[in-house]
C-alpha cells in the first residue's frame, strides 16, 4: 500500500527539522529547543517509520542510534590516498618547510591556511549527491575500515548537506574526536558502571569508533571536523583551502573555528605560539597546528613526496607525556601543614622542559595509582601545570620496588612535629603550625606568588636562607629594614651587594599592592583569589574587613541559605544573599585566622609598612554599568594583559568569561580579534576597544 501523501510530507519535515537540530547543537554550539522537545520529534518520528518501514532510509535521524552488530568491518579502499602529514618539531624546521615551499612555487611570501592539528583520528566521509554514503577510517592511507554505522550514530556529521546545489559526489576528510568534557562525563559514567576507564580522548574516540555493535558507538560522544577534501564530482572546485573549508562549512560539516589565513613564516609561527596559549582553553586536544599552502592550484603545483603532501606540514608541540623512572617518594610541606608525596624522577624531556620532580597530590592517589619507589610511571606535563605521575606501567615494576609510607613525623628537621590525618580529608599534616620552619617557607613563597604579591626574585633558595638564618620568620618581617637590610642579606650565599639591593627594590616594589591581592597572598586556608575579590569588594578596606562581626556574619549567613532553601521550594522570592559566592566553611575559615593573635599582628606590621593600600569602597557611580555584567576580552589590547583587564573589571563587579553567548553584555576586542568578535557581531553584543573599556570603568559611558 502507498504510503499517503500527508505521512510521506510529515516524515520529511521531521527528519528535516531534527537535523536541524542537530545541526544546531552539534556544530553551531546554539541548540533552539530543549531535550525534551528534540525527544518528542524524535519518538514522532520514529513511531511513523515503525508504521511505515518502507519509509526508512540511511540518511534519517532515527538511524542515529547505531543498529545491529557487525561480524567484522570490510575493507574500503580510498579513491585518493590519505597521506599523512611530514612533520615539524621547531621553529628552524618551520623556516625551512617555507622555504622550500618559496622555491618550489618560485615566488615570495607564500599565504597559508593555518589551523589545530587535532588529536583524533581521521576518517574519510563519502557523500553522494548530498546523502552521506560510506565513511572509513584512514587505515594505511591507502586501505581503511568501513566503519559507516558508526560514523551516522556521530551527530556533528551531517546525514545530509545543505544547500540547493549538491555535488554529484563529495569525499570529504577530517577528524574524529571527543571534547575533554564529555569525556571526563563518560569517564564518570563508566565508573560509576564498574567498567574500564578509557586513559585519554584520543584512546576513547578511536575505541568507539572501531566498535563493531554501532549501538555502543552511539552511545560515546564523539564529535567530527571536516579539513580537506578527497574527490569532487559535479561541484565548482574552491580557489583555497580556506574557501574549500568555508565551502565545507555551508554545507553543514563541522569546521574549527580557529583556522585562520596567514602570510609567510612569521605568520605560521605566531599562529603556532598563539594556538600554544590556548590550548587548554579549547574544548578538545591538539598536538600541534597545521599549515597548508593555501592555493589550491599551488598544492597541486608542490604535489606529494614519498608518502605526505610538499604543500603542508603538522608543526607539532612538544609531547606532553613521557614515561620515566621513579627514583624516590619524598613529601613536601605545604603552607597549611599539608604533606604532599613528590615523586622525585629520572630527569625526562616532557612538555619542552626536562622535568625531575611530579606531584602525586596525597596518600590515596599514591595508593589508588599504586606508584611505587622503582616504578616506570607516565609523567605529564601540560602547558605550565605542576607535573603529575599520571599511571605506572606494572609490567616494568622492578623486584626490588618499594612501597611508599607517609612518615608519622613532619620531614623537616627542625620540626619534627607529629603528623595527623583529619577525619574528613585525605589529607595528612604536619601539626607543627608555625612552629614549622617548612610551613613558614611556603607561606612566605606563596605570598611573593606572582598573583600574589608579586615579589621578583623571591624563590625558594632565598626563602630556605631568610628562615633558616633567622633573618625573616613571617611575611611583615620582608618590609622590615630593621631585619631584612644589605647588612642581613650579605651574609647569605650567592647575595653580592647589588643581588641583596634588587631583593630589596622589589620587595619596595610591591608596596601598596590592592585589597584582594593582599587578601589572597596571606594564604588563609580556602581563600583564593575569587574569594578574596568577593571579600576586598564587600567590606571595601582592609579596616573593615578586619572590624567585622564573623560570628553574626556567619549566623546570618546561614539563617538566609535555610530561609532561601525554604522559600526555593515553595517558589517564592528569595532573600539577597550575604558575600555570595563565600560559603559559611569559607567564612568560618577567615574568622578563624582573624581570631589568631599572631596573624593580626603581622596583618597590623604588614599595615604599617605600607604593604597595602587602604582603600575606600568602590563608589557607585563607578561600577554602575558594571556590576553584573559580563565581559569578554578578545586579541590584544594595546596597554592592558587580558588579566589585568580581568582584574579591572572584576574589581568593579563585573565578571569575565571565556566565550560569547546570550549572556555576554561586552566584547572587549583588541587587535587580531577573530571568531569571538564574529560571534559578538552576529548576536548584536556591544563592542569595546580598550579606550571604551577604561572609560566604562570610570563611569564615562
Ligand atoms: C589534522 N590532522 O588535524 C589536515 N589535520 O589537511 C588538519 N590534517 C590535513 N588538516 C590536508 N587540521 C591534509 C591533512
Amino acid at each position: 500500500m502507498a504510503v499517503p501523501k500527508a505521512v510521506l510530507a510529515e516524515v520529511h519535515k521531521l527528519r528535516a527539522e531534527l537535523e536541524r537540530h542537530n545541526y544546531q547543537y552539534y556544530v553551531l554550539d546554539q541548540p533552539l529547543v530543549s531535550d525534551a522537545e528534540f525527544d518528542r520529534l524524535f519518538r514522532q518520528l520514529q513511531q511513523l517509520e515503525s508504521e511505515h518501514p518502507e519509509l526508512a532510509g540511511p540518511d534519517s535521524p532515527t538511524q542515529r542510534v547505531g543498529g545491529a552488530p557487525l561480524p567484522q568491518f570490510e575493507q574500503f579502499t580510498h579513491r585518493t590516498p590519505m597521506l599523512s602529514l611530514n612533520n615539524a618539531f621547531s621553529a628552524e624546521e618551520v623556516l625551512a618547510f617555507d622555504k622550500r615551499v618559496r622555491e618550489g612555487l618560485n615566488s615570495g611570501s607564500v599565504e597559508y591556511l593555518v589551523e589545530p592539528k587535532f588529536d583524533g583520528l581521521a576518517v574519510s566521509l563519502n557523500y553522494e549527491q548530498g546523502v552521506f554514503a560510506q565513511g572509513a577510517t584512514r587505515g594505511d592511507g591507502y586501505t581503511g575500515e568501513d566503519v559507516t554505522p558508526n560514523l551516522r550514530t556521530v551527530k556533528s556529521v551531517p546525514l545530509r548537506l545543505q544547500g540547493k546545489v549538491l555535488p554529484k559526489l563529495l569525499e570529504v576528510r577530517g577528524e574524529v574526536l571527543m571534547y575533554r568534557r564529555d569525556f571526563d562525563r563518560m569517564n564518570q559514567r563508566q565508573r560509576a558502571n564498574g567498567e574500564k576507564e578509557f586513559v585519554n580522548p584520543r584512546n576513547a574516540a578511536a575505541g568507539s569508533l572501531r566498535q563493531l555493535d554501532s549501538r555502543i558507538t552511539a552511545q560515546r560522544p564523539l564529535r567530527f571536523f571536516a579539513y580537506a577534501v578527497g574527490v569532487i564530482e559535479g561541484a565548482t572546485v574552491p580557489k583555497t583551502h580556506g574557501q574549500l573549508e568555508s565551502w565545507l562549512e555551508r554545507l553543514g560539516l563541522p569546521v574549527c573555528p580557529e583556522r585562520r589565513v596567514v602570510s609567510g613564516a612569521q605568520g605560521l609561527l605566531t599562529f603556532y605560539s598563539q594556538m600554544g596559549t590556548k590550548r587548554a582553553d579549547l574544548a578538545y586536544e591538539i598536538d600541534g597546528v597545521v599549515y597548508k599552502v593555501n592555493s589550491l592550484a599551488a598544492q597541486r603545483q608542490l604535489g606529494y613526496v614519498a608518502r605526505a603532501p610538499r604543500f603542508a606540514i603538522a608543526h607539532k608541540f612538544p609531547a606532553e607525556e613521557a614515561s620515566t623512572e621513579v627514583l624516590a617518594i619524598e613529601v613536601q610541606v605545604g603552607r597549611t601543614g599539608a604533606l604532599t608525596p613528590v615523586a622525585r624522577l629520572k630527569p625526562v624531556f616532557v612538555g619542552g622542559v626536562t622535568v625531575t620532580n611530579a606531584t602525586l597530590h596525597n596518600l590515596d592517589q599514591v595508593r589508588e595509582k599504586d606508584v611505587w619507589v622503582g616504578d616506570t610511571v607516565i609523567v605529564r606535563r601540560a602547558g605550565d601545570v605542576i607535573p603529575e605521575v599520571v599511571r605506572v606501567i606494572p609490567e616494568k615494576r622492578p623486584a626490588d620496588a618499594t612501597e611508599f609510607q607517609m612518615p608519622g613525623q613532619c620531614p623537616d628537621p627542625e620540626c619534627k612535629s607529629k603528623v595527623e590525618r583529619l577525619e574528613s580529608e585525605a589529607v595528612y599534616r604536619c601539626t607543627g603550625g608555625l612552629y614549622c620552619p617548612a610551613q613558614r617557607k611556603q607561606a612566605l613563597l606563596h605570598f611573593a606568588s606572582r598573583r600574589a604579591m608579586d615579589i621578583e626574585g623571591l624563590g625558594e633558595k632565598l626563602v630556605d636562607q631568610l628562615v633558616d638564618g633567622g633573618i625573616v620568620h613571617t611575611p611583615a618581617d620582608l618590609y622590615d629594614r630593621k631585619k631584612l637590610n644589605a647588612a642581613s642579606l650579605a651574609g647569605l650565599e650567592r647575595m653580592a651587594e647589588k643581588s641583596a639591593a634588587n631583593v630589596i627594590a622589589a620587595i619596595e616594589k610591591t608596596k601598596g599592592s590592592s585589597l584582594p591581592r593582599f587578601l589572597f597572598a596571606l594564604g588563609i586556608y580556602h581563600v583564593g583569589e575569587e574569594v578574596a575579590k568577593i571579600l576586598a569588594r564587600h567590606f571595601g578596606s582592609l579596616e573593615d574587613l578586619l572590624n567585622a562581626d564573623w560570628d553574626a556574619l556567619i549566623a546570618e549567613k546561614e539563617r538566609v541559605q535555610k530561609e532561601n532553601t525554604r522559600r526555593r521550594a515553595k517558589d517564592g522570592a528569595l532573600l539577597d544573599p550575604i558575600l555570595p559566592g563565600v560559603g559559611p566553611e569559607i567564612m568560618r575559615s577567615v574568622a578563624n585566622f582573624l581570631s589568631q593573635r599572631h596573624n593580626r599582628d603581622v596583618i597590623e606590621q604588614l599595615r604599617k609598612n605600607g604593604a597595602v593600600r587602604e582603600e575606600s569602597p568602590p563608589s557607585v557611580a563607578q561600577g554602575r554599568n558594571v556590576i553584573g555584567k559580563t565581559f569578554v576580552l578578545t586579541g590584544s589590547l594595546p596597554k592592558l594583559s587580558h588579566d589585568e583587564a580581568k582584574e579591572l573589571i572584576e574589581a568593579q563587579g563585573g565578571k569575565v568569561a571565556g566565550s560569547v553567548s546570550g549572556k555576554t553584555d561586552y566584547l572587549v576586542a583588541g587587535t587580531e580579534a577573530g571568531a569571538k568578535l564574529a560571534k559578538a557581531e552576529a548576536l548584536g553584543i556591544s563592542i569595546l576597544d580598550e579606550a571604551g573599556l577604561l572609560e566604562l570603568l570610570k563611569g564615562k559611558r
